[in-house]
């Protein structure tokens, strides 16, 4: 990918705004930059009255692979390091609250596989609609570390927590079909029809009454009857330790290596 391109890409559609992320060299994986652009323009299309729908897109083959790990790689070993709760707390958990909060709908348009942070911000989004390739990973585990971004919150009360904690614990990929079976996607349907079928869903809704969807939205959050900011900081303390064991290490470099991991549960 570029440098002089931009990594994320704000597209108006009529009332629909849409946020393209474009790092496909990498998978669409959130570096610092593309975290801070997100953050900023999901705050600008909350505030922005004339948006009336809010779309999560992704350039190339892939939604997201969540945090990228090349930027955790310069950590590594590094004592002075910012730990990674401190970084969720940073960049992470603001997002997501502000897409679970923001009185609009918020649709992911799922083009491929959603990874780690990737996944959470897909799960973060008040619906889901997928391409048929596309693909759910809570990755983290791969590297050692726990579902964070919200994963804890949103993915057992979306699929249940027997399935939560199975995919949690083993970082399987959840395919579009099953994902749809599961409740985890709302529509699944042939990759060459994602744009205008996102298109179409998110012109509908953001035809409907925008105040009382915000207020619907509102009133599913608090029925959820649980706390997320509290669960965020409760992820963001787990993450740190989490970060400091050495099978969080070895997952990175094991990926980066591109070489099977050989964790030693400590
Ligand atoms: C990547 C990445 C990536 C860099 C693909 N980074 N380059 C963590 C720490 C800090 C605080 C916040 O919280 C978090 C939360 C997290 O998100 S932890 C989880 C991080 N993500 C992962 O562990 C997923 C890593 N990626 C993968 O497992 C695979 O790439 C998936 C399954 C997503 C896709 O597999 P493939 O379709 O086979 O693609 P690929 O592996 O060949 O990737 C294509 C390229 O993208 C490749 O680069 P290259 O130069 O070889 O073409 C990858 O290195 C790069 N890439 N994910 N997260």
């Amino acid at each position: 990918m570029s440098d002089n391109q931009p990594c994320l890409l704000v597209e108006n559609e009529g009332p629909v705004r849409v946020l393209r992320m474009n790092r496909p060299g990498v998978l669409n994986a959130f570096n610092d930059d593309l975290l801070i652009a997100l953050g900023k323009e999901a705050k600008a299309a909350a505030r922005d009255d004339s948006v009336r729908c809010v779309v999560l897109a992704a350039a190339g083959r892939a939604f997201c692979a969540g945090q990228d790990l090349d930027t955790v790689k310069e950590r590594l070993g590094d004592p002075n390091a910012p730990e990674l709760g401190e970084h969720l707390r940073k960049h992470y958990n603001p997002l997501i609250l502000s897409l679970r909060t923001m009185e609009k709908p918020v649709i992911a348009s799922v083009n491929g596989v959603a990874a780690g942070a990737g996944c959470s911000l897909a799960l973060a989004c008040d619906m889901r609609i997928a391409g048929e390739s596309a693909g759910f990973i809570e990755a983290f585990i791969k590297v050692g570390l726990v579902p964070d971004s919200g994963s804890t919150f949103t993915l057992p009360r979306l699929v249940g927590m027997g399935r939560a904690m199975e995919m949690g614990y083993t970082g399987r990929k959840v395919k579009a079909g099953e994902a749809l079976s599961i409740g985890l996607v709302n529509q699944v349907v042939p990759d060459s029809e994602l744009e205008s079928a996102t298109s179409a869903l998110a012109g509908r809704l953001a035809l409907l009454p925008t105040r009382a969807i915000g207020l619907t939205k509102r009133a599913f959050n608090k029925a959820w009857n649980a706390d997320l900011a509290d669960q965020l900081e409760y992820e963001a303390f787990l993450q740190s330790t989490a970060g400091k064991t050495s099978d969080h290490e070895e997952g990175v470099r094991a990926f980066l290596e591109k070489r099977a991991p050989q964790f030693k549960g400590k």
